[in-house]
């Protein structure tokens, strides 16, 4: 992409709204703009984004073995009467009347929906265990909404939901979900961490929400630090083995970690002092087993090995799709601005010219930038007619972690220069020699 023909409206001045750096930075870096309160239109950066974080989930959620479909955003009403939500939902679900006057609603969640696709085609134990998920808008009327996507009255989530034969089998599922989350988290950068939290109006007895570390966190949590050590890495899980996957979880829950909702401060005293840590977290993942909850009040049966007909059971599983970049700009960012992982970022490498219109640096970028696309690196080059500073300024902003940087005097040289953008280290070399290091930085994400 050549950024004078692309839409990329930085700011320049710091907009009064934005009370935390993530959201402050998605504005001034041109990601995201403002409708109404919550409400967020995705200009193409931010998008670009939005759709790496969604590749990542969706590659994870097939590698669990889990399948993905499409909900509408709007539902009827009568489903919800039937779980009994309708009424207890309160003020955060948005009601509709179409022009029949039929009762529907901005799906906030989708158990109901979900519920009632499972009991129109599904009957015997035979066709379980089933996980089926969807990436789609959702929206909750928050009393504040605020920070930007991170609190959003409209938002990207991804919700799975698990239909399976017994309590066993329904805590695999479970299980499945909390090791195929702590991949797609570190994948994306992140450290977050499994905590035993509350399960509020999705119900259920066993859940816990996935929280990354920031002094901006709008929850207050407590652990043992030693948890914040705990990495998934590269290693091979086998999802349909129960005991495999339970063991991983039992190694990323067995150290203290709460959210304040089910601390416990004499278990916390018990921890060695000095790894004792109260901080705050953003919450971008939650996962619930909550039983028969939906399919007894929905009649969602199906019949056992005995020829019984049961309820089946269920556990929903949500990923914060939108609200993970407001988290993985403030875990990842400088004084400058943005600083992607490589997995999430909306171009691999950016290109800056520091002489547009010289032959022979114009000639090196469009060199440099076919030779990465034919690896499959879409760079970004900057081919304004701008100053040098003001380039690398918009880069710094836009947080792509390479820039190769192209001048007259290297050229001269043979050669080109590649900055890495965590470090700010730069190194010399030829542009044959920066394309293969890009690359072979991005074999391995
Ligand atoms: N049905 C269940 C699981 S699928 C559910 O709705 N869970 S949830 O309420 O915990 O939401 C899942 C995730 O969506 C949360 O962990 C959070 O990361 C994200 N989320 C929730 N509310 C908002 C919001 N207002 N703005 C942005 N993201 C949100």
């Amino acid at each position: 992409m050549r950024l004078s023909r692309y839409f990329l409206p930085v700011l320049k001045e710091n907009p009064a709204e934005a009370q935390i750096v993530s959201h402050r930075y998605m504005l001034r870096a041109g990601m995201i703009k403002q409708q109404a309160a919550g409400i967020y239109s995705w200009l193409p950066l931010g998008l670009r984004v939005l759709n790496r974080i969604q590749a990542i989930v969706n590659e994870e959620q097939i590698r669990a073995g889990h399948i993905p479909l499409l909900m509408p955003t709007l539902q009827p009403a009568d489903l919800w009467r039937e779980s009994g939500r309708y009424d207890d939902y309160g003020q955060e679900m948005l009601r509709i009347k179409d022009r029949q006057g039929r009762e529907m609603l901005y799906g906030p969640t989708n158990e109901e929906m979900i519920t009632d696709i499972f009991r129109g085609h599904v009957n015997s134990y035979k066709d379980l265990p089933l996980t089926l998920y969807h990436i789609q808008w959702k929206f909750r009327d928050e009393m504040r909404p605020r920070f930007g996507v991170m609190r959003g009255r409209e938002f990207l989530m991804k919700d799975g939901y698990n239909f399976d034969i017994d309590k066993a089998a329904a805590l695999h599922a479970y299980n499945r979900h909390m090791v195929s989350y702590l991949r797609t988290y570190e994948r994306m950068g992140l450290t977050a961490i499994p905590m035993r939290a509350d399960s509020g109006p999705i119900g259920g007895d066993d859940t816990h929400e996935f929280l990354v570390l920031a002094s901006t966190g709008e929850s207050e949590v407590f652990f043992d630090s030693a948890v914040t050590e705990l990495k998934l890495g590269n290693r091979e899980v086998d999802y349909d083995n129960r005991e495999e996957v339970a063991a991983v979880c039992r190694e990323f829950t067995t150290l203290y970690a709460r959210t304040d909702e089910t601390h416990d401060q004499a278990l916390f005293d018990a921890i060695p002092e000095e790894r004792r840590k109260v901080a705050r977290g953003i919450e971008v993942g939650q996962i619930f087993y909550f039983g028969t909850k939906y399919s007894a009040s929905m009649g969602a049966l199906v019949t056992n090995e005995k020829g019984e007909k049961v309820p089946v059971e269920m556990g929903s599983h949500g990923i914060g799709v939108s609200r993970l970049l407001g988290a993985i700009i403030e875990a990842s960012h400088d004084d400058k601005g943005i600083i992607w992982p490589e997995g999430v970022t909306p171009f691999p490498v950016g290109i800056v010219n520091l002489k547009q219109g010289d032959a022979a640096a114009d000639a090196a970028c469009a060199g440099l930038e076919k030779a990465l696309l034919a690896k499959g690196l879409e760079p970004l080059y900057d081919d304004r007619d701008e100053r040098a500073g003001a380039k690398f300024a918009t880069m710094d902003l836009i947080g792509l972690p390479w820039r190769i940087t192209v001048g007259p005097r290297g050229l001269a040289n043979g050669v080109v220069e590649l900055t890495s953008r965590r470090t700010g280290v730069s190194e010399e070399m030829t542009p044959e020699a920066a394309v293969a290091r890009v690359a072979e930085i991005y074999a391995g994400v």
